[in-house]
This record gives C-alpha cells, sequence and structure tokens, in this order.
C-alpha cells in the first residue's frame, strides 16, 4: 500500500535525524519520493526551536497499524520523548495518509487530522506529488492555495 509520512524534527542534530529517519524508512519500505527539507516556525505548543520538516512516500505490505508501529520504532531508536504535546521533538514521524483508508479510531487517525491545514506537511509532500489528493480535503494544491 502506498503511505504517505510526514517528518520532523527540531532538537539535538535534526538533520542528522531526519536523514537516519529516512534511512531507515528505506531499509523497511519501499520510499519512492523524498521531499527537500523545509524549516518552519513551530506551530502551537510552548516556545521552541524551528522545526526541519519533510515528507516521504512510501510503499509498504505492512497494515496501517503495524506501519505505525514502524514509525514508533523508528522515534524510539532515535532517541524520541513523548513530554509534551506539540513540544520540541528529536524526531516525529506522522502517518497522514494510508492508501485510500479512512479510520478515526484514536489509536490512528487517517488521514491525518490536522494534515489539511498545515502548511509544514502540504508544502514538503505539494513537492513530490503535486496532483495529490488529502482524502478528507481535496487537492493539496487547493489546500495550500487557501493557507496562504
Ligand atoms: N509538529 C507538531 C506541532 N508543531 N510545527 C512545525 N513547524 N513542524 C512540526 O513538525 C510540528 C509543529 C506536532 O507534531
Ligand atoms: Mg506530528
Ligand atoms: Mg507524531
Amino acid at each position: 500500500m502506498k503511505a504517505v509520512v510526514a517528518l520532523g524534527a527540531n532538537i539535538g542534530n535534526p538533520k542528522e535525524q531526519m536523514d537516519l529517519a529516512v534511512a531507515m524508512l528505506k531499509e523497511a519500505t519501499i520510499v519512492t519520493a523524498v521531499s527537500s527539507y523545509y524549516t518552519t516556525k513551530p506551530v502551537g505548543g510552548p516556545e521552541q526551536p524551528d522545526y526541519i520538516n519533510a515528507v516521504c512516500i512510501l510503499e509498504s505490505d505492512l497494515p496501517a497499524i503495524d506501519l505505525l508501529s514502524l514509525l514508533h520504532g523508528i522515534e524510539k531508536s532515535l532517541g524520541r520523548e513523548r513530554i509534551e504535546r506539540w513540544g520540541p521533538r528529536t524526531i516525529d514521524l506522522d502517518l497522514i495518509q494510508y492508501g485510500t483508508l479512512l479510520s478515526s479510531a484514536t489509536e490512528l487517525e487517517l488521514p491525518h487530522p490536522r494534515a489539511f491545514e498545515r502548511r509544514f506537511v502540504l508544502e514538503p509532500w505539494h513537492e513530490i506529488e503535486p496532483d495529490a489528493l488529502l482524502l478528507t480535503h481535496g487537492k493539496i494544491s487547493e489546500l495550500l492555495a487557501q493557507l496562504s
């Protein structure tokens, strides 16, 4: 199944952690596209450093919930600690969309419920897949245009 994964990091060595996360994703799945790295202002949460954000597209045989576990495992191996919602992090890997799966389970909402309003997700995604549709909200190009 095709999946869209958003990456973010803003403490430690963000670029290195992003590189490592992409490398680990490549070991476990078929990564078909990786966007550029974007420096972005933090959205929400406490005062914290700027982020590096990116999006990658991958193909995997894993069911969505197992792909989520894989993402959490990579976060853990890169020193992710969950202290505060929207707080600073060494790496964050969010499953944005998985095939055409719609899920409202609290463990895994799909598509990601806030992706439609997050420039730091839509901009890198648009770079690598300009015609993409967010299943719940339509064309990401239009969502991006509405944000500016
Ligand atoms: N992630 C958040 C909250 N705020 N802001 C930016 N710029 N980039 C992020 O990845 C980010 C954020 C929660 O996961
Ligand atoms: Mg996140
Ligand atoms: Mg997350």
